[in-house]
């Protein structure tokens, strides 16, 4: 695990706790250990040395917060403070967050554990954090003022509660919520079942629905946006950045999220149909449970579904609303569908050398720019696979079903080698003329351009004719 200590506790201490080796609490620091990392990389699971076995999840570009036993107590140790996150290679931004990353760590225990979470902040702000989802005391729900003092810069705080229900859960900030969850504080938080075998799987994937308002060019979020971001993640990572989600053939696969932006995401599974197993309310009883190939997550909700990969292949999983697919830069450009600006592209690259004309055939061949950027922005389009670009950003990635993975091998196998004749093809054969179904004015608009301060005259000096017919134009 690429992990490093802040102070002196081992990480051998965390497995020797749990299996009751070491007995006298001398032993221990105060404080747990604040583990940190600075990869973006999905990491290993934290597999349970002691306690009852369960599944542990994989955070997808993330990772498991390690923990201490301290008597009957599962003690954690959450850091918020400011982080530098790759949001894809090539793209760094300046965020807040826990333990040296957006989002923190994930939280992982079992139903009935009593859990200690010390939360430092070392924040410039106050702080607090909400257990989203979780029965407990009102005094350890985290809304600063309303629960709790909120905690200042420089100060720790003490949560303790018995984790009642098992489920998928989040933890975010309630102190100055809207400028520190733009600024990407959030985490999830796992509650596995104490039956080992309730409604266990071979995978359990989890993320976080984020976005971030971040000018090309610049490195910090506007914390003030309300619905116009441009970076759309999950986990603080953008497509290609995102790791694929790489599962073994007849896995029993479960992926769980949660939406902390400001606007829901259809998330969109290709090749299977799938059962939504748990909210954040709680395990859905499979009666109730209808198949779905899409579901949306609203705000502030969370969402699990399951399947059996039994399909091998590369299937893409996306959030349908389709600038949510698309990276920066992608919002505000006009529309230039069947305008011809070859000419007017060679007299812009005159006084602005590397100008490209944006998509007079659609914005496909966007993906296979090389076009210069911003300094620390990614392209709107992007990511090749083994058929070419993608022409995809934001909240996209691969699940990778193989067979004869080993039980808790994550690594990218690479591209799918599809059995023969069963790739679509190109039909090499005689074709009739196809007709166009539009009149020929609806293929290629015709722009007229009109200077205002003069009468409407062509370069001839005689007057403009008359638009044909249904023709565009701006007169
Ligand atoms: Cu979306």
């Amino acid at each position: 695990m690429d992990v490093s200590r802040r102070n002196f506790v081992r990480a051998s201490s965390l497995v020797l706790a749990g299996a009751g080796i070491v007995s006298g609490r001398s032993a221990f620091a105060a404080v747990p250990e604040a583990p940190t990392t600075r990869s973006p990389k999905t990491q290993a699971p934290l597999v349970p040395k002691s306690g009852p076995d369960y599944q542990p999840v994989a955070t997808l570009n993330g990772w498991t917060l390690p923990w201490r036993m301290n008597g009957d107590w599962k003690e954690f140790h959450l850091v918020a403070e400011p982080v530098v996150r790759e949001i894809a290679p090539g793209m760094n931004a300046y965020l807040w967050g826990y333990n040296g990353q957006s989002p923190g760590p994930t939280i992982e225990a079992v139903e009935g554990d009593k859990v200690r979470i010390y939360v430092t902040n070392k924040l410039p702000e106050n702080t607090a954090v909400h257990w989203h989802g979780q029965r407990l005391p009102n005094g350890m729900d985290g809304v600063g003022g309303l629960n709790q003092p909120h905690i200042p810069p420089g100060k720790t705080f003490v949560y303790e509660f018995l984790l009642r229900r098992s489920g998928t859960y989040m933890y975010h900030p309630h102190s100055d919520e809207m400028v520190q969850m733009a600024m990407g504080m959030m985490g999830f938080f796992v509650v596995h079942p104490k039956d080992p075998a309730f409604r266990r799987v071979d995978r359990d994937f989890v993320f976080l629905l984020n976005a971030f308002d971040i000018e090309p060019g610049s490195y910090v979020p506007k914390v003030n946006t309300m619905l116009d971001f441009n970076m759309w993640c999950w986990n603080s990572r953008a497509f290609p950045g995102i790791d694929p989600f790489v599962v073994g053939k007849n896995d029993k696969v479960r992926i769980r999220f949660g939406n902390l932006t400001m606007t829901n995401h259809p998330i969109h599974m290709h090749g299977y149909e799938f059962k939504v197993s748990c909210t954040d309310g709680g395990w859905v009883d499979p009666a109730a449970a209808w198949d779905e190939v899409s579901i949306d997550c609203a705000v502030g909700q969370m969402r699990a579904f399951d399947f059996v990969a039994d399909e091998l292949g590369d299937w893409a999983i996306h959030c349908h609303k389709s600038h949510h697919t698309m990276n920066a830069m992608g919002h505000s450009v006009k529309t230039y569908i069947g305008v011809d600006k070859k000419d007017l592209a060679k007299r812009i690259q005159k006084i602005a050398p590397g100008y490209m004309p944006m998509g007079s055939n659609g914005m496909g061949e966007m993906g296979s720019m090389e076009m210069p950027l911003p300094d620390n922005t990614l392209p709107m389009m992007t990511g090749f696979a083994q058929f070419g670009p993608v022409e995809m950003g934001g909240m996209f990635s691969v699940v990778k079903v193989r067979e004869g993975l080993a039980k808790n091998d994550y690594k990218d196998p690479g591209w799918f080698k599809h059995p023969e004749g069963t790739v679509a093809y190109e039909y090499k054969g005689k074709l009739a003329a196809v007709t166009p179904s539009a009149p020929p004015e609806a293929q290629s608009a015709e722009w007229r351009v009109k200077d205002p301060r003069k009468p409407a005259h062509g370069p001839d000096g005689n007057p403009l004719p008359a638009p044909k017919g249904g023709a565009h134009s701006n007169h």
